[in-house]
Parts: structure tokens; sequence; C-alpha cells
């Protein structure tokens, strides 16, 4: 059977499954031109995440302070019951469905939004993962979707810009390699990724955006741009000129941490081999992100590309299958980030999760959690695990796994669509299963909502003009590419960016310096073996360190392995240390969103909630600072 691994991760991979003897076998489909027939260490043991013993098997009612194990029937009336009760007394805005890409398949992603959409129930926008870099290229380009990763074949350099790929974008490094391409890395820390490149860029937090324009001055003033492609495509490409030349290559330095030479080197080099840059999602999510990109947006147009980046890929049209026309009323779309205000002051009585781990991953957790606490609200949610989240709700109704239905899903990485073939049977029902369930049970009448998985697949597949009975064959397609414009006001790649003007930005990308109550700049990216909370519980080991430069550690009387206490303004926590020159000083490291009731805390008690508000209301994880102490110091606990 074809499976296609659902997680949110850029690789997508198609997957050949079987069950046999109970038990069920996954290995990669070697068809696949870039997921290639092999998985990385998390799609290996997806098994294991499957047959887990911890799988929640009936739903559960919370009563007093204890779940308590109920019928499907029982729970569903319950969810229907409080629904209308809800609606009637404080209106349909007061239901909020809060859900992200726990898994990206478009029925189980998209479907549940039917519901919704039907009663009119607020949303949320999106804002936790990319929103940022999304608005920074669609200034410069109209767009966020760069280039099909499989033309790297063409090219002969690829730097990865705030994105650990060996980790996050695994088969994508590996295609890069195959193809020959000499790989730089940009970033505050020496990754896995920086490791087995070619060149390393170690910059300062925040400070891209600097080194960016470091480049394009250079190319700019050793003529190393391709001049014909910038005078006919280049909007504002004088005003730009000026603007960068202004700036001195020491204060870039200065600033960035990396030598004059290394920069002129990168922009002699780039230009040379007209490199392609992979723009991280990570290293966007700070409160520099949004400018960051945009100037890094830039440097392939300098050398003659029209869309020489990557960062996300929009391969087709799944709005039948989230079906909003169902709406009567306008769409009140609460921004993600804002989710812990739209708590506190009162808006939302009702809140629906699924697809997401909140508890575990949203910035801020004291204060969300104090918000919940305080606020009467219904909380519903719906997982293949007791999560964070879970604990937090008043029902909660098993879920199962990709293994067990049908569904297709594209990619943000590369443009092929996949097909997943049930293979299993487990407990839990499927997001779109809950969906009926939970309509009839409020007597809803409406065909769209009792539409079967195959119904929809094969509506959003036409619309897209894809067959599936050509899908079945090899359980993936290749969505061909257009003619592409740039859809920008003037038509063209805007070094002078227009959109950006217009809300009360500069036109060209800016630097600015930004400081915490805390010496230490806390960052928190991905961890090899999860993806952000999931498999926490399934794949074993789970590296909880705080990373530290021996530096700083000799200033704190901190050592290697010693227990400490990491607190800022938002909450402390209690870890142990490990001492590393890949993390610079000033800089330390905490791997993301762990689950909480195993570990007792996870980062998430630190990271600020702060948002990028002229980048679409992005979050900032990243620009947290915090202090560290040693246990044991007079006067810590
Ligand atoms: N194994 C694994 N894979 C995943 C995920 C996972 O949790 N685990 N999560 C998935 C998801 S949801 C996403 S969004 C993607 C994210 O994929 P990536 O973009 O690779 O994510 P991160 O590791 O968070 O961040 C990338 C890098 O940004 C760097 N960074 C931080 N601040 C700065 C800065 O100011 N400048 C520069 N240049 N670099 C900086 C960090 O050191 C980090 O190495 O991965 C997806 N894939
Ligand atoms: N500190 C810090 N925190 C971060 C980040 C960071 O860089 N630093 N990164 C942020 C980013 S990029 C992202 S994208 C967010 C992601 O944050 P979340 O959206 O919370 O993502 P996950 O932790 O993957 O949680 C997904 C949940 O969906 C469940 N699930 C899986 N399959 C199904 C299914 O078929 N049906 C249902 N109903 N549920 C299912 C899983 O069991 C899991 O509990 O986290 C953010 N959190
Ligand atoms: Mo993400």
């Amino acid at each position: 059977m074809f499976s296609a691994c659902m997680r949110d991760c850029y690789d997508t991979c198609s997957i050949i499954s079987e069950f046999r003897n109970g038990k069920l076998i996954v290995k990669g489909n070697p068809e696949h031109p870039i997921t290639r027939g092999f998985l990385c260490p998390k799609g290996a043991l997806l098994p294991r995440w499957f047959h887990s013993k911890d799988r929640l098997k009936l739903p559960l009612i919370k009563e007093g302070d204890e779940f308590n194990e109920t019928s499907w029937d029982k729970a569903i009336s319950l969810v229907a019951e409080k629904l209308k009760e809800m609606i009637k007394e404080y209106g349909s805005e007061s239901v909020l469905v809060y859900k992200y890409a726990g898994d990206r398949g478009v029925v189980n992603y998209y479907f549940p939004m039917r519901l919704f959409h039907y009663l009119n129930a607020s949303t949320i926008d999106g804002g936790i993962c990319d929103r940022a870099g999304q608005e920074a290229l669609k200034d410069i380009y109209g767009t966020a979707v760069g280039v099909d990763p499989e033309k790297l074949k063409e090219h002969k350099l690829i730097v990865y810009w705030g994105i650990n790929a060996f980790w996050t974008n695994l088969h994508g490094f590996m295609f890069a390699k195959r193809n020959n391409l000499e790989i730089w890395t940009v970033d505050v820390v020496r990754t896995e990724t920086a490791k087995r490149s070619d060149k390393f860029f170690q910059v300062r937090p925040d400070t891209d955006v600097l080194f960016a324009l470091g480049v394009a001055k250079v190319m700019i003033e050793e003529n190393l741009y391709d001049e014909d492609f910038v005078r006919e495509n280049v909007y504002g490409f004088e005003e730009f000129k000026n603007y960068v030349i202004k700036l001195s290559l020491n204060y870039v330095s200065q600033e960035t941490g990396v030598e004059v030479e290394e920069i002129r080197e990168f922009a002699r080099e780039f230009a040379e081999k007209k490199g392609i840059i992979h723009i991280g999602y990570g290293f966007q999510r700070s409160l520099a992100g949004g400018e960051a990109v945009r100037a890094i947006a830039i440097l392939p147009a300098l050398v003659g590309h029209r869309f020489g980046f990557i960062y996300d890929m929009k391969t087709i049209d799944k709005s039948y299958a989230e079906a909003k026309f169902l709406r009567t009323k306008p769409e009140l779309r609460i921004p993600q980030m804002e989710l812990t205000e739209a708590i506190e002051d009162g808006r939302v009585k009702f809140l629906y999760i699924y697809n997401s781990n909140p508890l575990a991953s949203y910035p801020n957790q004291n204060r969300l959690r104090k918000a919940l606490r305080k606020n009467d609200i219904f909380v519903v949610t719906h997982d293949i695990f007791l999560t964070d989240t879970a604990l937090f709700s008043d029902v909660v109704l098993p879920a199962n796994t990709f293994f067990e239905r049908l569904d297709i899903v594209d990619s943000y990485y590369h443009r092929y669509v996949l097909l997943n073939e049930p293979v299993a049977k487990g407990p839990g029902k499927s997001n779109s299963e809950v969906t009926r369930l939970i309509a009839k049970a409020l007597g809803i009448k409406n065909p769209y909502l009792y539409e079967s998985d195959e119904e929809v697949i094969r509506k959003v597949l036409e619309a897209n003009r894809i067959s599936f009975e050509e899908l079945k064959k090899k359980g993936f397609v290749k969505i061909p590419e257009g003619e592409r414009k740039w859809n920008t006001p003037s038509g063209k790649i805007e070094f002078y960016s227009q959109r950006a003007v217009k809300r009360g930005l500069s036109p060209f990308p800016e630097y600015k310096k930004f400081k915490g109550k805390y010496p230490l700049r806390l960052l928190s990216p991905t961890y090899r073996m999860t993806v952000t909370s999931q498999y926490h519980n399934t794949h074993g080991i789970i590296d909880s360190n705080l990373y530290m430069n021996p530096k700083d550690a000799a200033e704190r009387g901190i050592k290697d392995g010693d227990e400490v206490i990491v607190f800022n303004e938002n909450g402390k926590i209690k870890t142990k240390i490990k001492l590393t020159e890949d993390v610079p000083p000033g800089v330390v490291l905490l791997y993301k969103a762990f689950w909480v009731k195993l570990l007792g805390w996870n980062v998430n008690f630190l990271t600020t909630d702060k948002k990028v508000e002229k980048y679409g209301k992005g979050s900032a994880f990243h620009s947290t600072w915090v202090e560290v102490i040693r246990c044991g110091e007079p006067g810590v606990k």
C-alpha cells in the first residue's frame, strides 16, 4: 500500500507500507524522485508510533479533576449540546476552532472546517510557523513560492539560510548532495547541517539582514550582479543601490561577527555560482525575521534568478475540502498568536482543537495556562494521545493515524501530490469521521458535511486536473508548473517594496537591534527525533539539555552536566547543562516543545508570545532572553 508521511515536515515522504502478522512495516518508496526510498530516523520509527500503547481508545469526559472513559455516543452528544448552548448564549463567534499541521492530509486537515464554517465559528490565521517570511517574500516577489527543488539539479550552489536541513529537510539535503551541489549554511549555531556544509557563515542572532545587505553591496560595488536581468525585471534598483552602497562593511562585520573578507567571498562566489537560497522557517520566528527574509530574498534576484529561493510550495488548490462557502457570516479570524488574549478577554467560550498540541507548542505557557484556568471555556481536543492539551480539556476524542484512512497530501517543499491508502486498523476516528458525527448530533442536514473522504479527494483532484487513477499507480503525481509572474504592484521583483511601504515599513530592509531584560539569547529550534511535540512519547531519547558556550558557563561558575535554573520574566525551568562551542557566547539553546507532562516543563515556559506585528503577526519564539544560574548557588532552589 502507498502511505504518505503526513507530518508537518518539508519532505512529505512517499512510503510503502504493509500490515503483516499484526505488525505495521514501512519503507521508503524508491520511485519517488526526492524522498527516494529512504526514511528519516523519525519516519523509520512510525510503526512504534502506530502500535503505541499510549494511544487513546475511548473518548474521555472530565468530571471534577478526573477523566472518565465514555462511549462515542455520549461524548459526541455532550460536544453537540455544549456547542448549541454556547452559540445560543454567546453567539457563533464565541466558538473557536484551533488547528495546525499535526496531520497534513487534505481531508483530515480541512474537513472539520466544513462544520465550523457551517456554524460561522471563529478560526485562527496560522501565524505560529512561517508567517513573517511569507509576508517578506510577498513584499519582494508577490509570492512565497520559490523554485521547484527538483530543479536544483541544474544548479551549482545551495545556501541553507537559517534552516537545519540535515534534520528538518533530510531528503532535500541529500538531494542536493547527490546532485553535487556545493552546500553553504548561514546560522547562529554550528548545526549538523553546518558541519556537513562546504562553507559555514556564523552570524549573530538578528543580524542576517545586515549580512545580506553587506553581500548585496559587494555584488553591486564589484559589478558582480546580472545587470541585464536587473534592468529589465527589478523595480527600485537604483534606490536600493544608493541605500546599500552607504553601508560600511566594517560595521556589517562588527555587528554580524563575520569577517569583511568572508562577506566579500560570499558575494563573489555566490554571484559566480548563481546560488539558490533555501530560506528557513526556523530563523524567521523572531522580531527581526521579516526584515531578514526581505534582505535575503534580494540576493538570488541580483544574480539573475526569477524565483531563486525555496520557502513554500503551494501545489494544489484545496479549497473544496474546506468548503468555506458554507458560511453565512463573514469569517472572524483570530490571529493565532493572539490565542491567549482571546481567551483572557472572554471572547472564546468553546475551543475545539485538532491536529495541534498548543499546551506544549504555544509560547508563554504560564500565561496561556493561567488564562485557560481562569476563564470558563469548554475545551474539546481531538488527538491520538492524551497530550498536554488533552489534559486541559473537558472532552477528549481519540484520533486514529494516517495508516488507517484514505487521504492525499501535498508538500510545502516539493511539487508532488501523494496518495495515502488505509493499510491497518487501530483505535480512534479520523477528523472527518468525528466531524460527521458532531454534525449529525447537531441535526445538520447539509450534504457537504456527509461527503465521503473519497468523494472529497476525487473533487479536489478534479479541480486540480490530477487523475486519481494515475495517482494510484505510483503513489505520487508531479504537479506541472505554469507560466509564473511576479504578483507585485509593479509586476516586477520589488527591491523597493511598495507593499512593505503600505504597511508603514521602510522600502528597503532595515537592521534593528533588539534587547531583552536578560543577558542570554535563548534559541529553541527543532530536535532531530520529534516533530514539534510529536513522538516525544514514542521515539525514545529526548535531549532536554541547555546548550551553552564554555565562556558563558565559566562566567557563571557552571560546569558540564550541572543542574541549572533558566529563568526570565515569563517563567523558570530546571535542567542540565551541556557545554559546546557550537553555540556562540551570549546564546543558549534548548530544543523546542517537548511534552510537559513527561518532563514537567518545556522551553515554552520561557519563550515570548510577542508578535512580529508588521509581518502578519507572526510568532517570535527566538526573541527570548534568559539568565542561567547553577542550582546550589546561595539562595537558589
Ligand atoms: N526533525 C524535525 N524536523 C522538523 C520539525 C521538527 O520539530 N523536527 N519541525 C517542522 C516544522 S513545524 C518546521 S517549521 C520546520 C523548521 O525547520 P528549520 O527552519 O530547519 O527550523 P529550526 O531548527 O527551528 O531553525 C533553523 C535554524 O535557525 C537558526 N537560527 C535561529 N536564529 C537565527 C538567526 O537570527 N539567524 C540565523 N541565520 N539563524 C538563526 C537556528 O540555530 C536553527 O539552526 O521543520 C519541520 N521539520
Ligand atoms: N519554542 C518553540 N516552540 C515552537 C516552535 C519553535 O521553533 N520553538 N515552532 C513552532 C512551529 S514552527 C510550529 S509549526 C508549531 C507546531 O505546533 P503544533 O501544531 O502543536 O504541532 P505538534 O506538536 O506537531 O502537534 C500536533 C498534534 O496533532 C496530533 N495529531 C497527529 N495526527 C493527528 C490526526 O490525524 N488527527 C488529530 N486530531 N490529531 C492528530 C498529534 O498527536 C499532536 O499532538 O509549534 C511551534 N512551537
Ligand atoms: Mo512549523
